[in-house]
């Protein structure tokens, strides 16, 4: 008797003292996690070439060309907030040199341009309207340098670099992103340029502590490894750095990342809604179809989106971009904003000490949160969840809290076939976000049968979503 009242006593105990399960390393900083919490980035190349008709400038344009009459890049910020951007990055200079600030260190710049009459300063413009819409800002500033006298004499022109990056880290508030790119051309009289990335590094996490630096290389951040805003099938938000360089060729590496990989370098997916980088009149974006597959391959392959909409020559973010990027909103939006999965009644195989705070609800709570933890020897498991009735679906959701390391390695998707289940979908990684897409189907359970994990399962989001467009 006595016994049984005290075992009374000690369930509610346990229930309230069960421990999150240990993260698996590594883990990703705070600024990683912050980066990695807004999925959708808008690029934006904007410079002497938009008025050149060039990709790649020589270097030797006359600031004069640089004259954009309705140029407000409080219209760019506004078309990113409505389209469901959270962070925007804007080129401060391209390979060509002209920079887009009066920098002190050049001629090469808006000072010597008709535009504002040599007054203006388009990172003022940038920065503030980001901070009054509440979106990050990033800048790129271009290494390679075809202006710039002392490039190829690589200290003067790093120092030079240096001191210009320490205006973009000083002079226009908090800065989220760093872009770095390795593009390294060659110099006057065959000249070879060795850039001092230590260095400028240092700078960035001096000036800028809470802002992630991109680059093949990382050490926050790595390039996917092509320009089509493609992640790998299996894509690990690990990698190890010492594998990779500054314009490595060794771009599978990057796309896929590595399991055992000790660095936590999440990747972020590039390419543009048009052919360019830079706007060009005879362009025009992508379709509707192409830009929703660019998104299953990036944000739903464990990526984030890094999408170029390059201003025109007006200065502006082109109608004919600006339609498409709300149709792009308004479709995630049909797809994503119902979810037939959520707060139906889920079971699991199990979950983490019998406590409540770990149960498999947690994964369909519409709580990024809170999620669903198996026991920590745990290596698989599965969780079912009842729909409402026989619904149609064709795409789902799954979500890992990252904060506590990337686990899954194996997954299936099963509903009932009449006598078992069969498997309609299966994947590799998941991370902190994956998305699955397959033909139309109708049923009133599903369930994810997670097969390999590096540590116990965890899941913090699982969602079944149906898209009307065709894949
Ligand atoms: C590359 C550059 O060479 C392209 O012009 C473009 O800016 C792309 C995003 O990065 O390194």
């Amino acid at each position: 008797m006595i016994r049984w009242f005290l075992l009374l006593l000690w369930i509610p105990c346990l229930h309230g003292t069960v421990k999150p399960p240990p993260p698996v390393l590594p883990i990703p900083t705070a600024r990683q996690l912050q980066w990695q919490s807004v999925e959708l980035s808008l690029f934006l190349h904007f410079g002497m070439n938009t008025f050149t008709d060039r990709e790649w400038g020589m270097g030797n344009e006359d600031p004069a060309f640089f004259n954009p009459l309705r140029l407000d890049a409080g219209q760019w910020i506004q078309v990113a907030a409505r389209a469901g951007f959270g962070r925007v990055i804007l080129t401060a200079k391209h390979h060509d040199g002209f920079c887009l600030w009066p920098s002190r260190y050049t001629e090469h710049s808006v000072k010597s341009s008709p535009w504002e009459k040599g007054k203006g300063d388009l990172l003022q413009g940038f920065t503030d309207a980001c901070r009054k819409a509440g979106l990050q800002a990033g800048l790129y500033l271009s290494p390679w340098d075809r202006h710039e006298p002392s490039y190829g004499d690589s200290p003067a022109y790093n120092a030079f670099y240096a001191a210009q990056l320490r205006e973009l880290l000083t002079l226009y508030g908090p800065i989220a992103e760093m872009w770095f790119d390795g593009a390294c051309g060659e110099g006057p009289n065959g000249k070879k340029q060795i850039y001092d990335f230590p260095l400028f590094r240092a700078l960035v996490r001096q000036l800028q502590p809470s802002a992630v630096m991109f680059s093949d290389e990382g050490p926050d951040v790595r390039w996917v490894g092509n320009e089509k805003g493609f992640a790998g099938e299996t894509c690990w938000s690990m990698m190890d750095r010492t594998k990779v360089k500054m314009g490595t060729e060794n771009t599978g590496y990057l796309n896929e990342g590595e399991p055992e990989g000790p660095d936590w370098v999440p990747a972020e997916c590039d390419v543009s809604i048009r052919k360019g980088w830079f706007w060009h009149p005879e362009e025009s974006p992508k379709s509707l179809a192409e830009l929703l597959d660019i998104y299953f391959k990036s944000v739903g392959r464990n990526g984030i989106l890094l999408l170029n909409v390059p201003p025109n020559r007006e200065g502006r973010i082109d109608p004919a971009d600006e339609e498409r990027l709300l149709e792009f909103k308004s479709i995630i939006d049909v797809i994503f904003n119902k979810n037939l999965a959520l707060r139906r009644p889920a079971t699991a195989g199990q979950f983490r000490g019998g406590s409540q705070d770990f149960g498999s609800d947690r994964a369909v709570d519409g709580n990024p949160a809170t999620f669903w933890a198996a026991e920590d020897s745990a290596r698989e498991g599965w969780i079912e969840i009842t729909l409402d009735q026989e619904a149609d679906f064709n795409v789902v959701r799954i979500e890992e809290p990252i904060a506590l390391g990337q686990r899954i390695a194996s997954y299936r998707i099963e509903i009932p076939d009449g006598t078992g289940w069969k498997t309609i979908a299966k994947g590799t990684t998941v991370g902190r976000k994956k998305l699955d897409r397959f033909p139309g189907l109708r049923a009133d359970r599903i369930r994810l049968v997670i097969e390999k994990a590096r540590a116990c399962p965890l899941i913090s989001e699982f969602g079944v979503h149906f898209c009307p467009f065709q894949f």
